[in-house]
């Protein structure tokens, strides 16, 4: 049997698939399974070799005995069925369907609003400053699926409006988990069990507090709070987040902390 990844130490996406394999006993790169490591920076997703492999130009993608899966919800409920244990979704129908919400509601809302401050925190400063605006037209160009995202950001990054938002939205994702926690009476968003939906909104937290905007939860949401804390406990978190796996530590020469730029830019 082999498995390969193609992934990006701090991309959100490969880690969702990242704690998956750790919770299935293979916590290690290259060597419980094989690390190809894409370099967003370099545009590595965008080449005609990597478009084969994924057509969507984005991380991850997910290689097991040379057959390629893409999407990371997608490769998260695979690695569940083909690897049977620790079971990471409720027997049950009634529970199962509720999961599966939880996996939509996952990519529709806090993922897609946690790209916001990291784009317009970090990525689109780092990246596309020096780029002139015919250079950045024809990069968003080139994006298979993000290319009204990319104008929509523009190369100076997100303004106040979106950036609003986007908290909104990460802040409605942590009250539904407290009350989740609350009325199945924890530890976990489902229960009692662990579920693919605390492996995959995992890490979109985890972006929003290294960014430093733990003040959306921490301070009157304890449910909340103490899930996030009891996941930082898990092996699989750990082997997930290893060093490197962080913007704030990737990137420590351009990164600002969500207070710092508050300063700078009012928002
Ligand atoms: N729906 C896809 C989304 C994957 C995705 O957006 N990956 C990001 C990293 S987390 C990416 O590759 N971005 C490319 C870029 O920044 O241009 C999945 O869940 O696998």
């Amino acid at each position: 049997m082999t498995i390969e990844l193609y992934h990006t130490a701090h991309s959100t996406c490969s880690q969702k698939v990242r704690m998956c394999l750790a919770e299935k006993g293979m916590p290690h790169p290259d060597k419980d399974w094989t690390a190809n490591e894409i370099d967003l920076g370099n545009f590595d997703h965008l080449t005609p070799e990597y478009l084969k492999i994924n057509p969507n130009g984005v991380v991850p993608a997910f290689v097991h005995d040379g057959v390629v899966l893409i999407e990371s919800s997608a490769i998260v409920e695979y690695l569940d069925e083909v690897f049977v244990e620790p079971k990471l979704t409720p027997e049950d129908p009634v529970e199962r369907a509720k999961m599966r919400a939880w996996m939509r509601y996952i990519e529709e809302v806090p993922t897609v609003a946690v790209r916001v401050p990291s784009f317009a925190n970090l990525f689109a400063p780092m990246r596309y400053t020096d780029y002139s605006d015919e250079k950045f037209s024809k990069h968003a160009g080139r994006l298979p699926l993000r290319k009204r995202f990319y104008q929509r950001m523009t190369k100076r990054g997100f303004g106040a409006d979106d950036i609003s938002y986007a908290k909104e939205q990460i802040r409605q994702t942590c009250e539904r988990i407290d009350q989740a926690i609350l009325s199945e009476g924890g530890p976990w968003i489902m229960g009692q069990q662990f579920t693919l939906a605390d492996v995959l909104v995992a890490p979109l937290i985890d972006r929003m507090s290294d960014m430093g905007y733990e003040r959306l939860w921490k301070e009157d949401l304890i449910a909340m709070t103490a899930w996030f804390d009891a996941l930082k406990k898990r092996p699989s978190f750990q082997a997930t987040f290893y060093p490197g796996s962080r913007i704030s530590e990737r990137y420590s020469e351009h990164f600002k902390t969500s207070r710092e730029l508050e300063k700078i830019r009012g928002y």
